[in-house]
């Protein structure tokens, strides 16, 4: 099996939210012409096209094909929900890295495409594979941009309740790391739509509003993170970016139905642990702008509800014969996660 169970090394970092790339924030190029300290220009984001690395050499015949998992009706794209060749191949360390790769044609011309490359199945090599990914796709990430922050102020009046200056220095530091962080949808490098349909095929949930990454390879905005996120911008003075989280929020609230784990779409089917009106009422709380509670509460009444009726089952305790309500992680789903196809924690 040429599967590539990658290593107990991504498994760790996918745990650990990989730290923000990109170093020290004070190196930041200040390349904008009206650069100044509280003016910090938009980070250059790293678009790191991952150069294929399979395990096995170029001209490995790939394994005979093992049947299609079973195709999920909320995940509908055969290129990037359905099909295990390109997962199985171990083209990339992280599996992730080719779901984020936005097709560079149609999705009908690149499965047209792979459909006469995969006639010769039974030789179809690594290398083919290689160069097939290269040609019809994109970076990942590409559809995404850095922002820069309007009048970031580099020393939020936190920072002067910390006493031990080794600790201060370093909480400046790490304050700094929101410049790397805030991101956009790159409207222009969206797939657009031509006569025949899009033309291109992309993972990517586009958002409206500015958002704050977890960084590295959670490129996209997360649910769960966003609450972590958002108690760091309260803290760090940043209430625009902490509004246009929950306007993200409240859009998809809108739009799907419930918020995603994240903003691609192979995450349709799983949610995060619930904590929009958390950010909510933190944010109201720190900034006493009541105003957005129009829209959001009852969207937030919304996904109550969504919660209620997906994802709670009631509990019968045999000790008491009292039934509960059990609100808990699920996902309708029968196949491996695209994002981490095969991907074996071995510790
Ligand atoms: C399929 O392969 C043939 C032979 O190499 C080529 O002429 C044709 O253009 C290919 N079609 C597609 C859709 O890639
Ligand atoms: C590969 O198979 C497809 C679908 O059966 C067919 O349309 C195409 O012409 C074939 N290409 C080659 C090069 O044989
Ligand atoms: C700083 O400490 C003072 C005194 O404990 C407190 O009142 C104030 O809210 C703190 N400021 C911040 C921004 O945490
Ligand atoms: C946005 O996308 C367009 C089209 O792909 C590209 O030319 C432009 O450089 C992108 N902008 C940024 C800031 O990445
Ligand atoms: C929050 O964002 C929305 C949407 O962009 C905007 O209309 C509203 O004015 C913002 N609220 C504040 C307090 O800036
Ligand atoms: C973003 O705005 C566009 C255009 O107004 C709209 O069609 C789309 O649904 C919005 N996206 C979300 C997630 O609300
Ligand atoms: C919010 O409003 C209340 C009541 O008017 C006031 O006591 C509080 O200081 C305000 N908080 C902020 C952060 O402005
Ligand atoms: C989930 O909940 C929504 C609204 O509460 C409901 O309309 C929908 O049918 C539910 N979906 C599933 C798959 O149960
Ligand atoms: C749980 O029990 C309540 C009260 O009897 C009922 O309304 C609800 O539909 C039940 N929920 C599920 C998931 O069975
Ligand atoms: C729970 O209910 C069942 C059936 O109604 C009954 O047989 C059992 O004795 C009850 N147990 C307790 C702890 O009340
Ligand atoms: C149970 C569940 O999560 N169902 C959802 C799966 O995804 C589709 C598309 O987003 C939703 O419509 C379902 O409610």
């Amino acid at each position: 099996m040429l599967a590539n169970v990658a290593a107990a090394a991504l498994c760790l970092a996918q745990l650990a939210h990989a730290a923000p790339q990109g170093g020290n924030p004070s190196s930041v190029s200040s390349s904008s012409s009206d650069a100044s300290l509280t003016s910090v220009p938009a980070p250059t984001v790293t678009v790191s096209t991952v150069v294929a690395s399979p395990t096995v050499s170029s001209d490995a015949t790939l394994p005979s094909q093992i049947p299609d998992p079973p195709a999920q009706s909320w995940c509908t794209s055969q290129i990037f929900c359905a099909g295990p060749t390109v997962n199985v191949a171990g083209l990339y360390a992280d599996p992730k890295t080719f779901v984020d790769k936005p097709t560079s044609a149609s999705a009908q011309s690149v499965l047209a495409n792979f459909k006469n490359l995969t006639n010769s199945s039974s030789s179809l090599t690594e290398s083919q594979l290689v160069n097939f990914v290269d040609s019809k796709f994109g970076g990942e990430g590409t559809e995404l941009e850095g922002l820069p922050i309007p009048d970031f102020n580099p020393s939020p009046s936190f920072l002067q309740n910390v006493t031990d200056p080794l600790v201060r220095a370093w909480s400046g530091v790490v304050h700094g790391y929101w410049t790397q962080l805030i991101r956009g949808t790159n409207q222009s490098a969206l797939c657009s739509e031509g006569d025949a349909g899009p033309k291109c095929e992309s993972t990517l949930i586009p958002l409206n509003h500015t958002f704050v990454v977890p960084g590295g390879r959670f490129r996209e905005q997360y649910y769960w993170d966003s609450y972590w996120i958002v108690q760091g911008l309260i803290k760090s003075e940043l209430f625009d970016l902490v509004n246009a989280t929950l306007q993200n929020f409240m859009d998809e609230l809108e739009t799907i139905g419930f918020i995603p784990n994240g903003g691609r779409i192979y995450y349709l089917n799983r949610s995060q642990p619930p904590l929009f009106i958390n950010m909510l009422a933190d944010y109201v709380s720190a900034t006493n702008d009541t105003a957005i509670l129009d829209r959001a509460l009852p969207l937030a009444e919304r996904e109550l509800t969504w919660w209620q009726d997906n994802r709670t089952v009631n509990v019968t305790s045999p000790f008491t014969n009292q039934t509960y309500a059990v609100a808990r992680y699920a996902a309708a789903n029968t196949a491996p996660r695209p994002e981490s196809y095969l991907t074996v924690c071995l510790r």
